[in-house]
Order: C-alpha cells, then structure tokens, then sequence
C-alpha cells in the first residue's frame, strides 16, 4: 500500500503491463481523515458522476453521511483506479448550502415554500399554457448527469403526454457531435469500441481529447502501456501542450478550427500510400469513390497552409496511422466543440473504415462522451431523439413507440427534427417558449453568450423551472428553484462511453426535502393527471427499479438492447456492456464484428444529414445511397470558420478544461483540495504573445471578444501562438460568497458565440476571434495548475500540490482481484 498526494501526482503510481495482457488491478481510496476503513459502516455500490468514464466506486457511509471512496477492483472499467474528481468531489455533497426546501418567487424574491405549493405553480402554469397556446409553449432543458430511470420518463412525460418536441440535454452542448457522427457513418448513435482496446492497440490516435485531465483512469490505462513492453504509439491532435501531447509519438497543434482540413491530408496520404484494406472497403462500406475523389487535393502542403502544421509532420503522423495494425482512435471537444464538427469527426470514423480497423481487439472508434450519463440522454430521449434509437423521421419506429407508451402515434411530434437547446433559447427569447424547466444543468454559466442568456431568462414572460442541488447563477433567475437529491442519495443506472451499465445505489438520505429528479418528475405527471390512450395513468411506474424494468421493455430488439440487465445482475462484480440480451447475457464488447451493422432503412436510427446544410435525408435518399445497410463513408471539404480573426481580435479563442474542476464547479468548488488546486480563472498565452503584448506570468489581463471581456490573470505556456485559452469554469458563485458579471466578467462564456454545427447542432465553444491587453501587473503567478496543460514554461516558484487532506492510499493487487471480473473477454 503507498500514500500518495493525487493532487500533486494526479495519475498515481505505475502498474506496467503489455499488449494482449489484463490491465493490473490498483484500488484507490480516499477517506476523510482519521476514518479507518475498518470503522466504515457500509461500502455502497456506485460509480463516477464527474465525467463519462464510468470507473466503478463504492461509497463509504459512517453515522449516516459519505465519509470517502473506495475504487472496486474487479470493474472491467478502471481496476480499482480513482480520478482526482472522483476521489475529493464526493464531499460537495454534504456542502451546508444545499437547497434543501423548494423556493418561488414572491414579488421578485426567492423565498423558501413547501413542495405542494412550488408543484401547484408549475402545474398551474402548465395548463394554462396548454390551453392558450398548446404544448410548443413548454420547454424542457435537461442534463447528461441524472440517471436512465429519470430521462426515460422525462422523455414520456414531454412526448408522449404534453406533446412537446421542445426537449434536449445539455448533451448537445457535450457529445451531440458524437451522436451525429456515429448516425453519419453507422447510421445509428452507439460506440464500436471499447476500453479493452487500448489492452491490444499498437496505435492510439487522439483527436482534440485531453483524456490526461479529462478522463484521468483512462489515461492511466494508456500510461501503464506506455511504460510497459511493446508500448502503443500516440498521436495527438490538440493546439495545447497536454499531457497527451507530451507522451505523442506526433503531436500536430493545428490551427484552431481547421480539422477537417486536417484529416483530410491524413486519409490523403494513407491512401496515397495505400495502406487501405480495399477488400472491407468493397464489403462493407458505400462511399468510398467519392472520398477518395475528395481529399485528392488534400496534400500534405496544401494541408499545412491551412492547419499552420509543417507537412513533414502530417506524412508522419498519416504514416505512423496508416501502419497500424491495432488502430484505437478517440474524439472530444477539440473536434466536437470547434468548426465543422461533424464532417470532421466523420473523417476519423472514415480513417477506420478505410483501412478495415473495427470490430476487432484494438481496432476501435471512441467518439467520446463527456458526462457520466450522456450516453443515457440520447438513448432514453433526454435529448429530444425517441427513445431506444428510434428514427423520429420513420413512421414505424413512431408507432412502435407508441405501442410501448399506449399512446396514439400522433401524440407523439415527429413532424421534424427535436428542437436544440440553441433553438429553445431562441423561441424563449421570441416569446413562443414560455415555460422553461432545466434540469441539472447550469446554462447561466455554460451555454454561449452569457449576456444574452441572461437577458431571455429574466424576461417576465418566461416561466423558469430550476431544479438543482444549489442556489446556482441559473437558479437565481427562476421562478420555480427545485431541491434534487443527488448521485449517493438516490438510485439509478448509467452507461459510460463504452456502453457500460452500472448501478448506483442510494448510501445515504438527501438533505431536508430534497428529493430524487425521479420522484419530481412522477409528482409533476400524477399532479397534471396525465394519462394513456385508455385513460390509466400515462407513467406506469413509481421507483427506480420500475422504472428500469420499464425502459428495458422499451429497448427490447433495439441497438440498445438492455433486456439481459436487472438491478440484480448489475450489483455484482463489474459493469456490463449494451446490448445485454438472450443472445449475449453477459453483454458486447465490441459493435460491427465482421462489418455488420445496424444500418437497414427499416431498422436504423438515423437517415443521416448534410453536412454542410445539416438538412435531414428523406428515406428515399437513404435508401439510394445504402440499400444494402453498409457503413456509409461521407466525404467533407474544409470550410473557413465563420468567425475569423482580424486586426481588432488578432487572437483565436479556445476554451476548455482543468483536471480538477468539473464545468461550472458547483461541486468541485466546495471540496477543497480541488478547489485549492485550481482556485481562480486564468488565461493562457504562448512566450512570443507575452512578449509581444508586455505581458508578464501573473500579469492581470482582459481578453475581449465581440460578445464581451473577461478579467483573468496570465499563464505563459507552450500552447499554440496566436491562441488563448480560456477554462469555462468560473461563473458568479465562489465559495465564501459571489459577485456579479458588473464586476467585471469571469466566466468564458461571456465571450463565446451564437454559433452551431449545421448537422449536430452542437454550440462552437472552440473558435472565436479575441483580444487581449494587459491591465496592471499581478501578485505572483497565475492561479493555473502546474501539472497539467496550464503547466507554465519555467519555473515560477510555485508546484500545485494538496496538503494532507490529499493523501490517499494506492493498493496494487498484483495479478488478483479481476477473478470476479463479468463480460466476454
Ligand atoms: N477534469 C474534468 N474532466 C471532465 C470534465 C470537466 O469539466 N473536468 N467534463 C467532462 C465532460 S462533460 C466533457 S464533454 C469532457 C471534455 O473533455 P475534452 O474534450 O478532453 O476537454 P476540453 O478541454 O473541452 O477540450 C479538449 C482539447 O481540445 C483542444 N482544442 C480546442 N480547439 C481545438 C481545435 O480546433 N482542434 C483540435 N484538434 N483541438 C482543439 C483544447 O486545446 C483542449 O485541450 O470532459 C469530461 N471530463
Ligand atoms: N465555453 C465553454 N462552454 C462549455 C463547454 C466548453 O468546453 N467551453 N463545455 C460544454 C459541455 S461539454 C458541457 S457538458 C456543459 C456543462 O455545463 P452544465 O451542465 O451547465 O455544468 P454543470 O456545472 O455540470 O451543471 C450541472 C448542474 O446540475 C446540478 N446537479 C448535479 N447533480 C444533480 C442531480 O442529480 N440532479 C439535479 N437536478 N441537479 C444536479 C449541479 O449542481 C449543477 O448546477 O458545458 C458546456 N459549456
Ligand atoms: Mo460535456
């Protein structure tokens, strides 16, 4: 056993191992201090809720409160291993500003109520809009962090009772690109690969993904690779020096919102060379002529005027990529969240097919998730799609939903696609939405444009439901503010990016009244009396498990088939992978073995869309295109991004992520060690930029944008020249108090742009035209981690570390503890 400081030593200690063999088992707990794990009272079953990993945990409860965390070793996921998230966040929970009764608003303030009164304004509201304007008024804006239990019936209660096709998660904001992506290319949303890739890959290729901080045990699995025999070689496609990008065989940093550019001089140059397996491509792909035809002009100096990348290294990183025989690759934000989001992410889907990389050990696709139950927004219809991956534009997967709900179909508004968040904000701020509920999510920090999300919420007119865990810059503008229990306080399953199902079992009761979203979400169904096509009550069931069960007959014969699951089988040793049915009972771990899919016009999820235009395929189209249900190749050409630089904003803006924060930080603010290791917002800036704006480490700085500036101080790093980069962390709320965007504006958000994807509808948070000056010098260096891509040039007299409170205990099992270990292998 060693003690180790997580903050200071993030990834913990190595556990080499080699291709082909179990990733060694290392259990990490972190107690509160003076608590022996002997005196714990009850370990209970979870796993993490502050990313998409899905690293299996148990909760220690003592005298009735979380008192710590303990990894569970015989977990297919992470072998026992804690991020730094995971390991210090779970105390937020006990944080004493928890909301803990529900608040309204009583001539312009909130002010505490009971729940029949806060429930009885927002069915009141309800009906009255229904019978003035009909269900377009209402809006639901929900979360990639409750639980499938909790969609599954948000989604039935908006479709297939009130109607409303206005419904999405801030899912859009995270991984709709992946789910476009995937639709693109499989025509329909759920991710090929596995972890267990990286066990077997001789090359693993990371496309605008900071796995190092963002997805931490992961990346310990590629470290402990990495300093093991026969080590996979990396690329890495980030503008920042990441962690990721320190450990690259190529590390490429292109210009900011030129990926597709990018990876069309890679397919240019793999097939130049060849290195095609024309045999998979003829089997199983339709497509393929017209890439080919597409990136021909894509030369690796063609590339290189556009991407700002020298030529020499894109022949390297194609070729390194084109030798692969084991080819792992993975996407986030740097593609996701930047220009052409989906034409690019289609290409690394394009990398695969060409070259016949999936379906077997180490040849995986991950288009990544980002929160910890995205995956189950978009299965369960959290995000407007209908649940179960059906396709709203098919009239069959229509009635058949119906079928499961009792509805008629015609309830049920598939008469186009469901409205994106970016559109709801706009019919709010139209006046046509006019009741709004968010649901574990902070939009007043983490959509574009702060100032203008600010304006449309506080408008009179629009009727604001928020239900959350704290007084939250959202919550402070609405009408209605919700307390919800949370992850340790309720139950529920999730499924992490690699489609594994975990249980997460309630440990302890929620502060005061706070209650489950799923509890919140059946009062507000058996309040407006919503009922099915025989007139029993719409929503059949009354706790999570029924719930569950309910969800899984929904799944039934669908991608996501989760009928092999119960709760019963889910507590056990290991999380288990979709589709889990009669004919896999131990679950899947890779999708499309031998070039199958699911894209049959009858049965597949999406007919696919423009590209650039985003427009929808009509059935006929898509039928022409794949009749014989093939993967689909879909070539894209380079655009420009809409909003390039100038002399006025000479800089492009990116804005992104800190290993120990989570988004708006309202939980990894109030658990110190984190919050002590990323205090306060920062801005980072290359050596020649510094030098060339008189601008010091530490210097306060503004960075400004058309939309509006921002305060922070600067940290001079390798990143990228002529690119800033911002963390979106820091709203209004700190602890020990907040202040207003009248102080001077914090939060990145207040510079981004009213921008989205054409085909996934995902906001641009990655590319914006900026300023910046330097306003009076500062008091020592920046207040960014030294650790991790913020790390600055040289020295500047200060190391991030955690005092004792961050130590915690790394146990290495040497070649035991995955014996209990479920799943094919
Ligand atoms: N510590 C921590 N972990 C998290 C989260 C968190 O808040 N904190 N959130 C979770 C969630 S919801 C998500 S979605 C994921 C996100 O995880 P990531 O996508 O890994 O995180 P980001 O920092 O948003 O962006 C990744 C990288 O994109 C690069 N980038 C920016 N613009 C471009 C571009 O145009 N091209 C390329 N190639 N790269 C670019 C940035 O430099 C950045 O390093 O993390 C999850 N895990
Ligand atoms: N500029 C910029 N903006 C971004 C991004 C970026 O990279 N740059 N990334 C985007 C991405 S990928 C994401 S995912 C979003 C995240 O943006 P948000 O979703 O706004 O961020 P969170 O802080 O996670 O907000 C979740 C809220 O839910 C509450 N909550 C937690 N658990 C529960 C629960 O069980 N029930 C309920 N009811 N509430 C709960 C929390 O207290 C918190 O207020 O931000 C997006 N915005
Ligand atoms: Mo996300």
């Amino acid at each position: 056993m060693t003690t180790t400081d997580r903050i200071a030593e993030p990834w913990g200690t190595r556990t080499p191992y080699s291709a082909g063999e179990s990733w060694p088992v290392r259990v990490d707990t972190h107690l509160e201090e003076g608590l022996d794990p002997d005196a714990v009272d009850r370990w209970v079953q979870t796993a993490s809720i502050l990313h998409s990993n899905g690293d299996a945990l148990d909760i220690a409860v003592k005298d009735g409160r979380i008192a710590g965390v303990r990894g569970r070793a015989g977990d297919r996921v992470n072998h026992g291993r804690l991020g730094v998230k995971d390991l210090y966040g779970w105390q937020a929970n006990a944080s004493p500003d928890r909301l803990t009764r529900p608040l309204v608003r009583v001539d312009g303030e909130l002010v505490e109520t009971d729940w029949d009164t806060a429930m009885d304004r927002i069915v009141a509201r309800t009906r009255e809009l229904l019978d003035e304007q009909g269900a377009s008024a209402l809006g639901f804006y929900t979360t990639g962090q409750l639980f499938a239990e909790e969609y599954y019936t948000l989604g039935l209660i908006a479709h297939g009772g009130l109607g409303t096709n206005h419904v999405d998660g801030n899912t859009r904001l995270c991984t709709a690109t992946a789910a476009a992506a995937l639709k693109e290319s499989f025509a329909c949303d759920g991710q090929p690969g596995s972890y267990t890739d990286i066990d077997h890959a001789d090359v693993i290729a990371l496309y605008g993904h900071n796995m190092a901080e963002t997805q931490s045990v992961l990346w310990m699995r590629i470290l402990d690779r990495l300093c093991g025999p026969n080590p996979p070689q990396l690329i890495c496609v980030d503008p920042r020096p990441t962690e990721v990008a320190r450990h690259a065989a190529v590390h490429l940093a292109p210009r900011p919102g030129t990926n597709v550019a990018l990876m069309n001089g890679l397919l240019h140059e793999i097939i130049a060379r060849e290195q095609i397996d024309r045999d998979y491509i003829s089997a199983h792909t339709v497509g393929y002529a017209e890439l080919e035809q597409r990136v021909r002009e894509y030369t690796p100096e063609h590339v290189a005027q556009i991407c700002d990348v020298p030529a020499e290294q894109i022949r390297e990183a194609a070729r390194i990529i084109g030798g692969a025989e084991r080819l792992l690759s993975t996407v986030l934000q740097g593609f996701y969240q930047s220009h052409q989001a989906t034409a690019a992410s289609v290409q690394v889907n394009n990398v695969h097919l060409i070259r016949g990389m999936l379906g077997r050990p180490g040849c995986g696709i991950l288009q990544m998730n980002g929160q910890p139950t995205a995956q189950n927004t978009r299965e369960c219809g959290g995000d407007g799609d209908l649940p179960g991956f059906r396709n709203w534009s098919n009239d069959e997967h229509v009635a058949d939903l119906a079928r499961v709900w009792n509805v008629e179909p015609s309830r049920i508004p598939h008469y186009g696609p469901p409205t994106h968040v970016m559109q709801m904000m706009r019919y709010a701020e139209d006046g046509s939405i006019r009741l709004m509920w968010v649901s574990g999510t902070n939009p007043a920090v983490s959509l574009p444009e702060l100032a203008r999300i600010r304006a449309i919420f506080e408008q009179d007119r629009l009727f604001l439901v928020v239900q959350d865990l704290y007084l939250t810059e959202t919550a402070q503008l609405a009408d209605v503010v919700l307390p919800a229990a949370t992850w340790g306080e309720k139950t529920g399953t999730f499924t992490n990016v690699d489609r594994t199902v975990h249980l997460s079992e309630k440990a302890v009761d929620p502060p005061g009244e706070a209650k489950p979203d799923l509890d919140i979400f059946l009062d507000y169904a058996r309040r407006l009396d919503l009922r099915d096509k025989d007139g029993e009550p719409l929503v059949t069931w009354h706790d999570p498990e029924s719930a569950f069960d309910a969800w899984k007959e929904c799944t039934r014969g669908r991608p996501c088939d989760y009928t092999g699951l119960s709760y019963d089988k889910l507590r056990g040793a290991s999380g288990i992978q979709w589709p889990c049915n009669e004919d896999h009972p131990e679950g899947t771990e890779r999708l499309y073995e031998g070039g199958s899919f699911w894209s049959d016009a009858a049965y597949c999820e999406s007919y696919g869309k423009d590209l650039v235009t985003g427009a929808p395929l009509e059935p006929d189209e898509y039928r022409s295109l794949n009749p014989e249900s093939k993967a689909v190749i879909k070539a894209a050409a380079y655009l420009p991004p809409h909003e390039v630089t100038s002399e006025d904003f000479p800089f492009q803006l990116i804005t992104g992520r800190t290993l120990y924060h989570f988004h708006t930080r309202t939980k990894t603010a109030r658990a110190p060690q984190l919050q002590r290791a990323a205090p306060e917002v920062w801005v980072e800036l290359c050596t020649r930029d510094a030098a060339a704006w008189g601008i010091g480490e530490g210097d306060l700085t503004e960075v400004t944008t058309p939309r509006g500036s921002v305060k922070a101080q600067a940290r001079i790093t390798g990143i990228r020249p002529g690119v800033l980069f911002l963390p979106f962390h820091y709203g209004y709320w700190d602890v020990g108090g907040g202040y207003g965007p009248g102080d001077g504006g914090r939060a990145a958000n207040e510079l981004t742009i009213t921008d989205w994807d054409p085909a996934s509808k995902q906001p641009i948070f990655k590319t914006a035209a900026a300023q910046i000056r330097r306003v009076s010098a500062g008091q020592g260096p920046a207040p960014a981690p030294t650790t991790t891509a913020s790390a600055p040039v040289g020295d500047v007299g200060f190391r991030t570390e955690g005092d004792h409170t961050a130590q915690a205990d790394e146990e290495v099992l040497v070649g035991g503890g995955l014996g209990t270990e479920r799943g094919p292998r």
